[in-house]
């Protein structure tokens, strides 16, 4: 399925002159600001999310899954569905896997077939929370921690084969996510499960090639509730430092207890070098997985606020992080849903963009707390959304992405060409 370049210049041409008023008077406005109105367009244009392969279908819970229609029913049919997401904002040009429900039988031909889409492969996520079919050991009882060294090596073995199926389609980075811990007190030595995970991840980072990253992604519950063994920032950060500079923390904003200021925890990280990457989604209560910006979007803009900050700022030595979605939920179209994630996370990321950064920096070293506030969120009250609108429709994609795929009957088609019943592979 895709969405032909004349649909969307019609699409474009019908909404032209409503744009172009509302394009002009933003732009007038932040130029008479002395913002250049220009650079922002050009850092939007830029800008790329990835998208993870198990997003594409609908999400489900530990009670129900309620199948969405027409999902993708093999790791094509998902390559063509970011397709259509990219063609539409031109912002989703890369795709996450997770090995082994996306293992690429011929990575040669999915790699061309990715591409020939305008997508790339972005990190390459380890499986080792689910036991597999015929699989030896099993990780009820963890992975990289587990007490048995055969587990471990079970665990290290298929990081090191993920790696490999990465390589062969052009990712540079593998994301780490451990479920390891435990559900009750006294059942996990904490001392040791941190030590052996250690020692698992150095023999991991020893194959990882040389221009790629390793990311360590913490959670501090679920699916154990009373401990994981990479509970926080902090203990990803000791590993990530004790590994080399090729390893990296992950922030998943899911992964936080309630009222966790990330954004002090992106400073932080930014300040060593150590944030590599970032998975967008948004939650009321814990790992909620709904669309980013749902909920907390003031929360997502200082954020990007302090994401801005340090990648503008020429003393970091922080790398470019890698940003994707992870998001899945069971009650909205997966599409749609991330067409809201994505325009969600370029409003946050447009709005930090306009903060004038030696104003702030005044500000704050005249402790005028009133002025702070009045700043950002006179910023964060900015509809930047023709920024967006120009970017996109500079770069021939749809003024408003989501209109066009409800008007073109996107999922009826897909519905009509895949069914009504299948299931994409996730959780
Ligand atoms: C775990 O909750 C997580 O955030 C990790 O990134 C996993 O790879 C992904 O979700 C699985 O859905
Ligand atoms: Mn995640």
């Amino acid at each position: 399925m895709k969405i032909y370049k004349e649909q969307i210049e019609e699409h474009n041409h019908q909404h032209e002159k409503q744009h172009q008023r509302q394009f002009d008077f933003l732009a007038e406005t932040l130029e008479n600001q002395g913002i250049d109105v220009e650079k922002i367009i050009q850092k939007l244009s830029n800008f790329q999310i990835a998208i993870p392969s198990w997003a594409l279908g609908t999400g489900g819970t530990r009670f129900g899954r309620f199948a969405g229609g027409g999902e993708p029913r093999n790791l094509e049919e998902k390559i063509e569905d970011i397709g259509l997401l990219h063609s539409l904002n031109r912002s989703s040009g890369a795709i996450s896997l997770h090995i082994p429900w996306d293992i690429p039988e011929n990575a040669d031909f999915i790699k061309s077939y990715a591409s020939s889409f305008g997508i790339a492969f972005d990190a390459v996520n380890s499986n080792t929370f689910q036991d597999q079919k015929n699989q030896l050991h099993s990780y009820k009882f963890g992975s990289l921690s587990h007490a048995s060294r055969d587990t471990r090596r079970q665990a290290i073995e298929h990081n090191i084969e993920v790696i490999k199926h990465g390589e062969a389609l052009g990712s540079k980075a593998i994301t780490v996510w451990l479920a390891d811990g435990s559900c009750f007190p006294a059942q996990q030595n904490f001392r040791k499960a941190l030590q052996r995970t250690l020692e698992s991840l150095q023999e991991i980072y020893a194959h990882l090639p040389a221009d790629w990253q390793l990311f360590i992604e913490y959670k501090p519950y679920e699916p154990n509730f009373y401990s994981t063994v990479i509970q926080d920032w902090g203990t990803s950060f000791l590993l990530a430092n004790k590994l080399g500079h090729q390893a990296f923390t992950l922030v998943d904003l899911g992964h936080h207890l309630p009222n966790t200021n990330i954004e002090q925890i992106v400073a932080t990280l930014m300040m060593e070098g150590k944030l590599g990457g970032f998975h967008f989604n948004d939650s009321k209560y814990g790992d909620d997985d709904l669309t980013v910006g749902c909920m907390k979007p003031y929360q997502l803009f200082l954020i990007f606020n302090e994401l801005v900050e340090g990648m503008e700022d020429k003393n970091t030595k922080n790398p470019y992080p890698a940003w994707m979605i992870d998001a899945s939920h069971n009650v909205k179209d997966p599409l749609e849903d991330l067409l809201q994630s994505v325009e969600a996370i370029k409003i946050a990321y447009a709005q930090a963009l306009l903060v004038n950064r030696a104003e702030l920096s005044d500000i704050q070293d005249n402790n005028d707390t009133v002025k702070a506030q009045e700043m950002m969120q006179n910023v964060f009250r900015t509809d930047v959304r023709p920024l967006l609108a120009e970017a996109r429709r500079r770069a021939n994609a749809a003024t408003n992405p989501l209109e066009l795929f409800r008007k073109l009957n996107m999922r009826e088609k897909l519905i009509g060409e895949r069914g009504k019943l299948t299931m994409a592979t996730g959780l």
